[in-house]
């Protein structure tokens, strides 16, 4: 009880206590300034229903009670709540699906197929994994849709706060605008505190009973009563229902989707409220229930408790439940997991989350990847999947505005696996030019040539592709013809360029975020998965990452920072002091990228000799030699883009060494040297 509850003024003493609210002016003011402090906060999170599902069923136009579930490869990764009634979930077969509920239709995802110029969908994708990528560009698209329906339906900014938080969740933070409808509906609030004093009491609502039209009203924790008069907190709360009910509702009669919500005073509870009831249903947790709710949680399905973390508290402390862990006092959180996590540990299962909803949070990373089953050894393969990487990167990023030039990337990044090494190798993405695919393919493929350069290319277990660095609104056109640099920018380069040669560390994919309200459930139900074979959007402090991941042998996340990350190879070089790479002008091949040949005469091994560089090499290693002199081919032509030098190396080149198809080479080329556009690598 407040310091002016517990001595209200003698005048008005016999007036009965309640009449005050518990809540200040000042309260309402942090109201207004959606503040993270403010008690009376009100946020949401929306959450679609069996998302993928439903952009299919919406896309099929099929009868709302069709069972249907979403199929990439042998595995379904979404499937629809009709379905769901016959006891189908993510980790069933397809066969087994199919036996528990034969009605169900299985669609697969788009995906890209070598050679084609677009994503498609298709019947065999499945057959052909080898060849194909998904492409969540359907989902991406309709995801698009509802969030900018989400925001024409709320107020405009500044009462507007919207944060994705994934490919199918929003958190809106809803203060500013329930501020605005409180001080409507309730005129006795709108005026200045009694004596200027903004820690002066609010008058208690007039209201005595709330109708809480809504689908899950969360019972009031064992302390409180349904009969205890509302206080300003219940009402923001319902005010809080009503805008999402009436945002939901836009949603399902504007574009079909049903999306369930849940309505708290913060972020964790509001998501965790989401999940409560679904689908098509909405959750409201009054602050008097919070202890309530959390009370019948596992705590490991508290953001950022998924994942190590959470395994850890549970090892300490050897429970998995709120409830229990709510009996061990802060001092023990914090001697077994530090100062910093035990209090927050204490906080967070007692409901407590100061994270802000941030509707700046944006894009800044893309990736695109692949895993290969079987591996892929030909440069001239792992430079079609560049091909569709970019494409991929490419139609994402013209959402982000980059041809009118509102956002841009300033690296590119190829990460490059084999079975236990992984490389990665960074270029800035040159500013003085219109962006295009045509020059992110170059420089991709230049990067994937450094990577073969450097040798030990084969077998290639996973390639991916991304760009970050994203800055805004860069304007002007240097006229810097092609993607070649010079000058100032051409030591930018060098000096950003980078390599990580890092070994059994995890890909760059993997990465994960753990400050993370909005995609924690996504890595929730990853965590749950033994498949994951899919794409992510995440957020984190550092802005959403975007990565497409098509890699059917992630493991579950940790839940944890993994070392090498897309955005991180910079500092895994600088922290661990391991080799930063050449620049792309820099393109002489590296003394490791040639096979080691001086003995091998003397040995039993079967080699050939290199014409080109007369060499002895052993047989088994003739395509990763070849690669390495197109690679190194294709880098000088990069370099050397005159004419006149051209026509130099095409002359002084010797001829090919005839080989049924070669390998690490355009088909049907011989040794060529690389073409501008390289339609002939591109799909034959
Ligand atoms: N997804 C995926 N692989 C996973 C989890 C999810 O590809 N392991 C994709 C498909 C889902 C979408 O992400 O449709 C959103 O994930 P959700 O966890 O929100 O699951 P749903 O929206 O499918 O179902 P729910 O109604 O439970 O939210
Ligand atoms: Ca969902």
């Amino acid at each position: 009880m407040s310091f002016s509850q517990s001595f209200t003024s003698s005048p008005l003493s016999l007036t009965p206590q309640r009449r005050k609210s518990k809540f200040t002016f000042k309260h309402l003011s942090q109201l207004a300034a959606s503040s993270t402090a403010c008690p009376l906060r009100v946020i949401a999170h929306i959450d679609l229903d069996a998302f993928y599902a439903q952009c299919e069923m919406v896309r099929l136009g099929l009868p709302e009670d069709q069972p249907l579930a979403v199929q990439q490869w042998q595995g379904l990764i979404a499937i629809n709540y009709p379905a769901r009634k016959f006891g189908l979930n993510r980790h069933i077969t397809i066969t087994e699906a199919q036996k528990l509920c034969p009605k169900l239709i299985c669609q697969h995802v788009a995906t890209w197929k070598e050679g084609d110029e677009k994503w498609a969908y298709n019947e065999d994708a499945f057959k052909e994994m080898a060849t194909r990528k998904v492409s969540l560009d359907p989902y991406r698209t309709e995801s698009r849709k509802i969030l900018a329906l989400v925001k024409e339906t709320l107020p405009a900014v500044p009462l507007q706060k919207v944060e994705k938080a994934s490919i199918d969740e929003v958190f809106v933070d809803l203060s500013a605008q329930i501020h605005s409808i409180l001080l409507k509906r309730y005129p006795e609030l709108d005026g200045p505190p009694p004596y200027d004093d903004p820690t002066e009491n609010l008058p208690r609502p007039s209201n005595t009973a709330l109708n809480w039209d809504t689908d899950a009203l969360v019972d009031l924790d064992a302390s409180e009563t349904e009969d205890d008069d509302p206080d300003w907190d219940d009402i923001t709360m319902l005010i809080g229902s009503e805008i999402v009910r009436s945002v939901r509702l836009a949603v399902r009669e504007k574009l079909k989707y049903t999306c369930s919500a849940g309505v708290a005073k913060n972020k964790m509870l509001a998501k965790l409220g989401s999940g409560h009831k679904k689908p098509n249903a909405q959750t409201i947790i009054r602050n008097r229930a919070v202890q309530q709710f959390m009370s019948g949680f596992k705590f490991t399905k508290i953001r950022n408790l998924g994942g190590k973390l959470g395994d850890q508290v549970v090892a300490a402390f050897n429970t998995d439940t709120v409830q229990e862990l709510l009996e061990v006092p802060l001092e023990q959180l914090k001697k077994r997991m530090g100062d910093d996590t035990g209090g927050w540990l204490y906080n967070v299962i007692r409901g407590e989350d100061y994270s802000e909803v941030n509707p700046r949070t944006e894009i800044k990373s893309m990736l695109s990847a692949k895993s290969f089953r079987p591996t892929i050894n030909e440069f001239e393969v792992g430079v079609r999947w560049l091909r569709i990487f970019v494409a991929d990167i490419f139609s994402r990023l013209v959402e982000e505005g980059v041809l009118e030039n509102k956002r841009r990337p300033k690296t590119i990044n190829l990460h490059h696996r084999q079975v236990m090494q992984t490389r990665s190798k960074q270029a800035p993405i040159p500013q003085g030019k219109a962006m295009s695919e045509e020059m992110l393919f170059e420089l991709s493929k230049t990067l994937l040539a450094q990577v073969v350069v450097d040798g030990k290319a084969w077998p290639c277990a996973n390639l991916s592709l991304s760009v970050g660095g994203f800055e805004d609104g860069i304007t002007g056109n240097k006229g810097i013809g092609g993607f070649l640099v010079r000058g100032e920018e051409a030591k930018a380069m060098l000096s950003n360029s980078s390599e990580v040669d890092y070994h059994g560390a995890e890909p760059p994919e993997k990465r994960r975020k753990i400050d993370d309200g909005g995609s924690n459930k996504f890595l929730l139900a990853r965590e749950e998965s033994s498949r994951g074979d899919s794409e992510q959007e995440f957020v984190g402090d550092l802005g959403v990452i975007e990565p497409h991941v098509d890699d059917p042998s992630i493991p579950p996340p940790s839940g944890q920072r993994s070392p090498p990350t897309v955005d991180d190879s910079e500092n895994v070089a600088a922290a661990t002091g391991l080799p930063r790479s050449l620049g792309i002008e820099e393109v002489t091949p590296l003394h490791s990228a040639k096979p080691n040949t001086t003995l091998l005469d003397q040995q039993s091994i079967e080699t050939y000799l290199c014409k080109r560089c007369d060499a002895h090499v052993p047989v088994t290693e003739q395509s990763e030699h070849e690669d390495y002199h197109f690679a190194k081919d294709l880098q000088n032509e990069d370099r050397n883009s005159s004419t006149a030098l051209r026509a130099t190396q095409s002359t002084a080149r010797p001829a090919p060494p005839r080989r049924g198809r070669g390998r690490g080479r355009p088909p049907g080329s011989g040794m060529v040297r690389a073409e501008k556009g390289q339609k002939r690598l591109a799909f034959g």
